[in-house]
Parts: structure tokens; sequence; C-alpha cells
């Protein structure tokens, strides 16, 4: 007799730096969003689809919560509060060296949404195992959450026992997405985040969040894409800083970018880097569109 299939989505939510995204490509096997060490990094729900012998698992990654103070996170937000209206089970993932009282709020307010909540507690890789015992008894009043999974998504661990978990809780259904496919992303939005990424990596401070790469050209040529990419910032100095000295930095970052591209595009990438200042295009809803 052949198993029950399972299929649904399960949105993957927490403060911002929590390890979301590295969660979801960890799960998925490859990657399907980008990471980096700034809160901030997704600004858009990305899905990466896992198929298991039992089930289709729809992840969505999504933007880290945080109180708006412009458009562009006021759009970010927006982007949760879809997540979670289409989840079918909610992932909530929590930093297991930074448990504070308002990320405990936040979780809270998950516990009459008529749906699933699951715990992860992510980068148990970096604390010991008397800290992360601290950690479960501080949560053990949260009996609402269905269960509680310490994860790491670096080294591996905890992410069959959590995958088991989640087919449990997800319906019964048939796969909505091919089997051979493990994101909806368009090549194009991947190669606009995979320049970012690559952007954010090399910058500290506030600039990251400033950031926004928009796509001007890309054209497949034979075994080559050329990829036309405006790197879009906040200020003028923000500008000076992103291309460096004698263009040191931009040209790190192309080099960086073309070589992720490459590997994802499985051909050669020409790629053409321009910097430009838009100030205050995070409350300017033109360039929020995409
Ligand atoms: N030690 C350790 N670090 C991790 C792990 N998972 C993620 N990180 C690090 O945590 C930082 C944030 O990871 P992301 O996956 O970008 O976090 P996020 O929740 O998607 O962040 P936002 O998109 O900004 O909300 C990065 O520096 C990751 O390398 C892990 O399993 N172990
Ligand atoms: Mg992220």
């Amino acid at each position: 007799m052949s198993k029950i299939h399972k299929c649904g989505t399960v949105a993957l939510l927490g403060e911002p730096n929590a390890g979301k995204s590295s969660l979801i490509n960890a799960l998925v096997g490859c990657q399907v969003a980008i990471t980096a060490p700034v809160a901030g990094t997704t600004r858009d729900a990305i899905r990466g689809i896992l198929n298991t012998e039992q089930a289709q698992i729809i992840f969505i990654d999504t933007p880290g919560m945080q109180k708006a103070t412009n458009l562009l996170e006021q759009k970010m937000n927006r982007m949760i509060s879809g997540a979670v209206k289409t989840a079918d089970v909610i992932c909530f993932v929590l930093d297991v060296n930074r448990i504070s009282n308002k990320t405990l709020t936040k979780l809270a307010n998950y516990e009459d949404f008529g749906v699933p909540v699951i715990v992860v507690i992510s980068k148990t890789d970096s604390t010991t195992p008397a800290k992360l015992f601290q950690v479960l008894d501080q949560l053990k009043d949260y009996s609402f959450v269905k269960e509680f999974i310490p994860i790491s998504a670096h080294k591996n661990i905890g992410l069959k026992t959590l995958i088991e978990c989640l087919e449990k809780y997800l319906p019964v259904g048939v796969a909505i997405y091919d089997d051979t496919m493990y994101t909806d992303s368009s090549e194009r939005t991947m190669a606009t985040e995979i320049i970012r990424e690559a952007i954010i990596n090399q910058l500290h401070d506030e600039i990251p969040t400033g950031i926004k790469v928009v796509i001007t050209k890309y054209e497949t040529e034979q075994r080559t894409t050329v990829i036309d990419a405006d790197i879009i910032c906040d200020k003028p100095n923000h500008k000076k800083i992103i291309i460096g000295k004698r263009g040191a930095l931009i040209r790190s970052i192309g080099m960086k970018a073309r070589q992720k591209l490459e590997k994802l595009l499985g051909q050669h990438v020409m790629l053409h880097t321009y910097v430009l200042v838009r100030e205050g295009w995070r409350d300017q809803a033109t360039w929020l569109q995409d």
C-alpha cells in the first residue's frame, strides 16, 4: 500500500539574523535565499521546495520581523503577513544566543493563529549543551508550540528531525510543483539577489540596508549571459565606499557575484555594474516595485 502524500506550505518566521535563510538553503539543499551577518538581508518572501518520499514541503523564507521605519520595511512586513496567511505550519526560528522577551512576545502572537507552530532553535553549533538546555527550559511555558527542535543549518544538525516533524503536520495533498523545481524564483531574480549578497558581505554598518540592485540587461548569447546591473545606494558617500579605492571594492564585488552567477547558470557570465545614488529610495513607491 502506498503511503499518504502530504503537501503544504511552511512559513519560516523570526527576528532579523535568526538564521531563516541559512535554514531554507540547508533544507532545500541548495541556495535559494541569500544570507549575511547583517540584519535585514531578506526583503521578499522566497520559496524553497523540498520533495521527500512522503511530501512536498514548500518553505517560505521571510524578512526578519521588525518595526517598519520606511516604505521598504513596511513592504517587508507585508511579505511576512502574506506568508503567514498561506502557511499550513509556522516555523518560528529562534537564535539560541539571542532569545529576548521581545522575541518571545512575537512568538506568543501565534498562539491562536489556527495552524501548528514549531519552534526551531537555530545555531546550536555556536553554544554549549548547558545553554541549550537552559533555553529549552525557558520555553517550557509555551505549551501551544507543538515541538521545539534544535538545529544547526551550518552543521546539518537536526534538519532530518525537523523535516519528519513538518511532514506530520502538513495536510494531505498532491505535489503542486514539479519535483525538479527547488524554487519558483526566476534566474533573473536569483541573479539580482546574488549581486546584492556579494555587496552586503563586503560592506559593513548601515550601508547594506540602503542598497538595491536592479538588473537592466539580462541576455543570453550562445554560452554567455550578459548582465548589466545598477547598484542603487542612498547617499553619495555610500557610492564612494562601494566603489572603493581605485575601484577595488566594486571589482571584488563583481568578481564574487560573477563566480556565483556562473555556478547558478552553468555558463560564462559577463557582469557590468553601475553604482548610482538615489537618495531616499526606500521611501519611494516607484523604487520598491519590482
Ligand atoms: N554558527 C552558525 N551561524 C549561523 C547558522 N545559521 C545562520 N548563521 C549565521 O547567522 C547570520 C544570519 O543568517 P541568515 O540566514 O542570513 O539569517 P536571516 O534570519 O535570514 O536574516 P534576515 O534575512 O536578515 O532576517 C549569518 O552570518 C549566518 O552565517 C548556524 O547554523 N550556525
Ligand atoms: Mg534572510
